[in-house]
């Protein structure tokens, strides 16, 4: 069975760009995935721990035979290919990959929490997500009227229409 899974990317170390579209690669090349849309790149306020560098952060759409946990397992081994050190929680981070929802399951698992638990306060996770969610709704709510909800009124810019090879 094929399920849609979003994914939510981001990055605040480095040729942040660049990062973004290594972890897209590699995303595209997790067994029995397909790699279905990639948002605009959005440069964004730090939330949390704002005493770092701003983010580039994006959202893709992914078909995927895998389960929930197999999924993580490869976003989290693309973290660790491309050198993620977990230093400061909520620090900076060469590349973070969240698993943001998996067709319209709730999962509470020690290892993973689906929807993502804080994306709903999260401008930098709505707006690339807006731009390449395809169903109605998402736990009931219009894609819209989540961003309308959210508190999160950080900048978000526009960076980059296109992911460049
Ligand atoms: O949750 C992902 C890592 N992260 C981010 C991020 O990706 N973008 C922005 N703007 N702030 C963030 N704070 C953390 S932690």
């Amino acid at each position: 069975m094929v399920h849609k899974v979003y994914l939510g990317l981001g990055s605040n170390i480095g040729d942040k760009e660049k990062n973004l579209k290594t972890a897209i690669d590699y995303i595209s090349q997790i067994k029995d995935t397909t790699l279905k849309s990639i948002s605009p790149i959005y440069k964004t306020k730090p939330v949390g721990y704002t005493a770092q560098d701003d983010f580039l952060n994006a959202a893709v759409l992914i078909e995927t035979g895998l389960e929930p946990l197999e999924v993580l397992s490869n976003t989290r081994q693309i973290e660790n290919r491309m050198g993620r050190i977990r230093e400061i929680h909520w620090g900076p981070r060469i590349i973070d990959i969240d698993i943001l929802l998996y067709d319209e399951l709730q999962i509470n698992h020690p290892e993973l929490t689906v929807p993502h638990p804080l994306m709903f306060q999260r401008a930098f996770v709505l707006r690339p997500l807006k731009d390449i969610y395809t169903s109605v709704r998402i736990l009931g709510f219009d894609i819209d009227e989540l961003i309308l909800k959210c508190d999160d009124r950080n900048d978000i810019d526009l960076y980059n229409v296109e992911i460049r090879n």
